[in-house]
């Protein structure tokens, strides 16, 4: 119960990482505030469950968990959002900007629409809900600010030029929050995991190219592929008093996959 009698609100938090980090945060005793985006974005290769179920089990669980549907990139409906969870749980003490997307293009394929749609989702949906979310923190004097950002933000990707520049983005943006709240007491880290199988590459890595996810894994030192649940322990050590002192950090989360020159 690292997290009691904390409010967290988790962007992108119905699936993948997002899912697992919801579903801890929980069980470390924080309210949890499931986002999630009801439309073509979201929708799910890998049979994932709704938002509405996922926080039906955490609660089925003895957790405390709400949903509350948000386009990130959306001001008005991240500032709405921001006003649901201080109308419904008083504060916010955590955010976590965890929704993406990523849809695999050749780099003389992208369209200057899919380039906007995965800026203004990935980069300025974090700037948005961010600078919303410090708004309500800084009056009082404490707060957590976390990114998923990605390996990615350091390497590029053929088919991720789009995606990677977001990412390193975030980088830049979380240590830029960090310089802009740190004296009103809130933190703001950026987790950066490895390659994770979940919606976002599903087709790619089990459908398309598992030569590609068996690559991942054979140049990762401990030979296995991060899982949702060790991002999940990542972002709950940044929001715990245990990271009291930790703020405009980047945390890398992929077995040693990206040290790996050979
Ligand atoms: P995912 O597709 O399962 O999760 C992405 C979530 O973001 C979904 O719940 C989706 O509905 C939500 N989302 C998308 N657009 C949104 C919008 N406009 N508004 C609100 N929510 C929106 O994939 P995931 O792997 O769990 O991705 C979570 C985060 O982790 C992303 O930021 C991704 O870039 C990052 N990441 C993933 C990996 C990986 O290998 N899976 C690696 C590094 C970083
Ligand atoms: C990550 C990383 C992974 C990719 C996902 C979508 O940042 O690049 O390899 O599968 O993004």
């Amino acid at each position: 119960m690292r997290l009691k009698e904390k409010v967290t609100l988790v962007t992108g938090g119905s699936r993948g990482i997002g899912r697992a980090i919801s579903e801890r945060f929980a069980i470390e005793g924080s309210q949890v505030v499931i986002n999630y985006l009801p439309d073509a974005d979201s929708s799910s290769t890998a049979g994932s469950p709704s938002a509405e179920d996922v926080a039906q089990s955490i609660v089925a669980s003895g957790g405390m968990a709400s949903c509350y549907p948000a386009d990130v990139s959306d001001s008005k409906a991240v500032g709405q959002m921001i006003d649901y969870v201080i109308e419904s749980y008083g504060r916010l003490d955590v955010l976590i900007c965890n929704a993406g997307i990523c849809p695999f293009s050749r780099f003389t394929e992208i369209t200057e629409e899919q380039w906007d749609r995965v800026n203004d989702v990935n980069l300025k949906g974090a700037f948005l809900c961010a600078q919303a979310a410090a708004k309500v923190m800084i009056p009082r004097k404490t707060g957590r600010i976390l990114f998923t950002s990605s390996v990615s933000s350091i390497f590029g990707g053929s088919l991720q030029a789009h995606y990677c520049p977001t990412k390193g983005g975030i980088n830049q943006l979380m240590k830029s929050v960090a310089l802009a709240v740190g004296e009103y007491g809130i933190t703001s880290n950026a987790v950066l995991p490895g390659t994770v199988v979940t919606d976002i590459n599903y087709q790619q890595l089990e459908i398309d190219s598992p030569d590609l996810k068996q690559y991942f894994i054979d140049r990762t030192p401990l030979r296995r592929l991060a899982e949702p649940k060790d991002i999940a322990s990542a972002m709950v050590f940044f929001a715990s008093e245990d990271a009291a002192m930790i703020s405009g950090a980047t945390l890398v989360i992929d077995g040693g996959m990206s040290i790996n020159l050979q």
